[in-house]
């Protein structure tokens, strides 16, 4: 199974960690494609000799090979929030994982919509289930 994680770039780093444990939790299970977005140093030496065009371009053709996306919204990125449509549209099954914290809401275009599966998650333990039941059941019906 092919994994296409989706975390902030350039809408801010400080949650890195998680995107790395979440990234951990999804290669339990398969292949990540965005595995770097858990790795800072990564990013900055490879990503920065890329153009944004070779990124977008090499990011949705990753989305396209993807069996399904999961999504990492609580630091709001322009990038994370593109991929998630563009992702819908393309009918993948979207896993979106929210930590809020007080006065901080998910925009209502993920919140609100039918198409993604939205989880709010706190630590360790409930993180790994959300992540492994959403990957169960859709291996479920990959294989129907
Ligand atoms: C390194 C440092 C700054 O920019 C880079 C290289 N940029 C990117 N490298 C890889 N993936 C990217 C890059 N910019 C955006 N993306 C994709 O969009 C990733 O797959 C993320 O899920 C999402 C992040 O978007 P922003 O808007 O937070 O950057």
């Amino acid at each position: 199974m092919k994994f296409y994680f989706c975390g902030s770039i350039r809408g801010g780093r400080q949650l890195a960690p998680v995107y790395k444990e979440i990234i951990g939790l999804l290669q339990a299970h398969g292949k990540v494609l965005t595995e770097h977005l858990g790795d800072d140093q990564e990013i900055i030496s490879k990503d920065r000799i890329l153009t944004d065009k070779e990124i977008h371009d090499r990011d949705l053709h990753w989305i396209v090979d993807s069996d399904l996306v999961v999504a990492e919204v609580t630091v709001p990125s322009l990038g994370v929030g593109y991929e998630i449509g563009r992702a819908i549209h393309m009918g993948k099954p979207v896993l979106c994982l929210f930590n809020g914290g007080e006065g901080q809401a998910l925009s209502a275009m993920i919140a609100g919509s039918k198409d993604v599966e939205v989880r709010e998650y706190g630590h360790g333990q409930v993180l790994k289930d959300i992540v492994t039941t959403f990957i169960l059941k859709h291996t479920r019906l990959y294989k129907q």
